[in-house]
């Protein structure tokens, strides 16, 4: 007898659905989008409608695993959970005698947004295990820096009012694949009379329902916004009174938007002019207008600066105030109640950081200590993490050991010498928030693990009883978890016990300047806050240039698609990826759509077939993220070309600054 039963979605999405779930003899048969949370409205991702295939399908890891063969060879041999924990105890207890407990480093990021399978037992034990700490950077650290420097962390406008706006500006960010409930919000405020302005090098689908495109290279939002700035100030339209009672930085801000012009953005943007002057008399008649500021535009080495000058656009217009105006970015700073400190229960030590996206660097050069036990889990880097063959290079090192705790059998998980199987978000306890929906969601497993899952929080909590890191009476299931998370949220407790989900103290649809508030410490905007000046390479709102050469002269970006989360999913499909490329930079080329093509750099080489579109602008190339090995014809994907400099705030992934050359064969 099928039963329908409620969950909800922790994938890396922004929209935190809840979900009713067909279940039968302990089995997930079907998922569809309930209407608990008004948000979701019933509708959901084929992504994870599919989930049943994950789950049951080919690739799931069954079992505990130990390589048999040589790195990378894929033979593994089934072991029993208790030989494979001890074996994992083993070698955490080598690394730390042999080498120091920096040798360890965990290594973690989107697999889950739960709060119970990240950074509770986990943390425990690596903390007290001394283990390098990782910093978490591959997305949303120069966004992070940004929106927390100029206004700390801010509720954002729910995305439900974006149906008061009168202008809803999409700054690079693709709700069609990347947050779909935004869309139909869009759609009724253009039907009640919203212009929509979509920035963005792609003419991704809302951009061909608006009123204006501006399609900049990428990394070239910097100037745009600074000259919209310089637009608003020198014509009078700033907000004075506003800025003066709100603000700090306000004249500087004005100094350093001084000399871009539109003809200067313009030229290095590649925006025209005529676009950029309409898109500043657009924003500057228009209210409510709101920017919804996506994570497209802060992979590159001016993202940082850009996401702060675009954020500080509804502060010098006087955006504020109106239901439907202002910015949204990300909603996840909302939930400050919550103690993931009483949940792992033990401090994080003042060990060595080492910055994701230079994993294969760390792995390969001989640092003091080395990294001896890498234990991945929540994660997929050779799919998702920059500089890909220096990844794959850094695993396959003899005297590295890697644990791979996985749901499938990932490209990370085909080079480990351990590999742990992981129940889904279906098998266990979870409670997850939104980024976009201002929601929290408690959920319980509805389906039997497959094989032999276990959740993250079982498994990092029998290694700390292995290796005598266990004390008593600290919390280890998750409704122990979930209390410790919780104790200072009585609230969010009793509304999830209840209901199964919970909303932030601003309410579900809180305006910015009206019950939302900066959450700086002196409760002001800092528009220029020195700690991000010091930070930035040319200080903030510095323009660094692009950094294409002769040799490279294609910028490859590589957003996000409809098919994956990242690269979770994404076994489900076999078809070879495609790459955009635009006439102008096809025809010198000798390419047409359907030609297999190189796209190379000196970091590595991709062979996919092309598809010659002007839904790209000229002079970038489109290949997603998020791919396998499988979906190319080389075996290397868009992060082989991804280089691991940083971003100039936050130290964050500047994929979208991949330069490349493309050509036939
Ligand atoms: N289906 C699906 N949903 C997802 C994800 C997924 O992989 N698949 N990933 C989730 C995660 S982890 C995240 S962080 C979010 C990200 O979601 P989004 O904010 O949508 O971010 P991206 O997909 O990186 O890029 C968005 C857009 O930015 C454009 N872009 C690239 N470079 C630039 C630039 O320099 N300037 C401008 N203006 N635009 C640029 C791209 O063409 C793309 O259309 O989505 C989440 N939701
Ligand atoms: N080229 C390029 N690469 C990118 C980006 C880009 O724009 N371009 N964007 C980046 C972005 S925005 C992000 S957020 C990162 C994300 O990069 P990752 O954090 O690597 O995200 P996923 O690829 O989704 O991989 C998560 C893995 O965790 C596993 N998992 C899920 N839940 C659990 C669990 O409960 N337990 C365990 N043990 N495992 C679990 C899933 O099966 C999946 O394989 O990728 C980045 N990579
Ligand atoms: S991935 Fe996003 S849209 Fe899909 S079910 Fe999860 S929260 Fe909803
Ligand atoms: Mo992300």
């Amino acid at each position: 007898m099928a039963q329908t039963l409620p969950s909800a979605c922790p994938l890396d999405c922004p929209d935190a659905c809840s979900l009713d779930v067909q279940v039968a003899d302990g089995r997930v048969v079907k998922v569809d989008g309930s209407r608990r949370n008004p948000y979701t409205q019933g509708f959901i991702c084929s992504k994870v409608r599919h989930f049943p295939d994950l789950l049951y399908g080919e690739g799931r890891v069954l079992h505990p695993a130990v390589r048999r063969g040589g790195k990378g060879e894929g033979r593994f041999e089934r072991i029993s959970w208790d030989a494979a924990l001890d074996l994992a105890a083993e070698k955490l207890r080598a690394a730390r005698e042999r080498f120091g407990g920096e040798s360890i480093l965990p290594f973690f990021y989107g697999g889950s947004n739960g709060f119970l399978t990240q950074e509770t037992t986990d943390a425990r034990l690596f903390h007290r295990l001394g283990a390098s700490r990782l910093a978490r950077t591959v997305c949303a650290a120069p966004t992070g820096r940004a929106a927390t420097g100029l206004y700390g962390k801010m509720a954002g406008v729910a995305l439900p009012d974006y149906v008061h706006a009168r202008l809803i500006v999409l700054w690079g960010g693709n709700p069609h694949a990347t947050g779909i409930h935004l869309v139909p919000v869009i759609q009724e405020a253009q039907r009640r009379g919203a212009k929509l302005v979509v920035i963005d090098p792609r003419r991704i689908p809302l951009a061909k329902k608006a009123d204006l495109h501006l399609a900049p290279r990428p990394g070239g939002d910097l100037p745009i916004a600074l000259a919209l700035h310089r637009h608003l100030f020198e014509t009078g339209q700033a907000d004075l009174a506003f800025l003066a009672e709100h603000a700090h930085g306000a004249e500087e801000l004005r100094a350093r938007a001084l000399p871009w012009t539109f003809e200067r953005a313009a030229e290095v943007s590649g925006v025209p002019v005529e676009e950029l002057e309409l898109f500043a008399r657009l924003y500057a008649e228009s209210s409510p207008a709101v920017v919804r500021s996506g994570w497209g535009y802060e992979r590159n080495r001016n993202g940082g600066s850009a996401v702060a000058a675009v954020l500080a656009l509804p502060a010098v217009a006087g955006k504020f105030g109106v239901r439907g105006g202002g910015y949204t970015m990300s909603n996840s700073g909302l939930w400050s109640t919550i103690d993931r400190a009483a949940a792992s229960c033990e401090p994080e030590p003042a060990t060595r950081l080492l910055n994701m996206n230079r994993l294969g660097e760390d792995l390969l050069q001989r640092q003091d200590p080395p990294i001896s036990v890498l234990f991945v889990y929540n994660c997929n880097p050779v799919a998702t993490m920059p500089n890909q063959a220096k990844v794959v290079q850094g695993l396959r090192r003899e005297d590295l050991f890697t644990i791979v705790s996985e749901q499938v059998w990932t490209d990370t998980a085909h080079l480990a010498d351990l590999v742990l199987p992981a129940t889904t978000f279906f098998e266990h306890d979870e409670m997850s928030r939104g980024y976009g929906a201002m929601i929290l969601n408690a959920s319980t497993a509805v389906a039997e693990p497959a094989g032999e899952a276990r959740p993250n929080y079982a498994v990092f909590a029998d290694l700390c009883r292995r290796l005598g890191l266990d004390r008593p009476g600290e919390p280890e299931t998750p409704d122990e978890l979930r209390a410790a998370l919780l104790h200072r949220s009585p609230r969010i407790q009793a509304d999830t016990a209840r209901d199964g989900f919970s909303f932030p103290d601003t309410g579900w649809t809180p305006v910015q300047f009206v019950d939302a508030f900066p959450l700086t410490p002196d409760r002001k905007i800092h528009l220029v806050p020195p700690a991000l000046d010091q930070e930035a390479p040319r200080g903030l709102y510095g323009y660094q240039d692009d950094p294409a050469t002769a040799a490279w002269p294609l910028a490859l970006i590589s957003p996000a698609t409809g098919k994956t989360i990242s690269s979770s999913l994404g076994h489900l499909s076999q078809e070879t990826a495609v790459v955009e490329i635009h006439p102008a930079d096809a025809a010198p080329r000798g390419i047409v759509s359907g030609d297999t093509v190189r796209l190379w750099n000196d970091l590595g080489e991709v062979h996919v077939p092309a598809r010659v579109s002007a839904d790209v602008r000229p002079g970038v190339v489109f290949l997603p993220k998020g791919l396998w090995n499988r979906h190319t014809l080389s075996g290397t994907t868009s992060n082989a070309l991804s280089p691991d400099t940083f971003s100039d705030l936050g130290a964050g992934a500047c994929f979208n600054d991949a330069r490349v050359q493309v050509a036939k064969g």
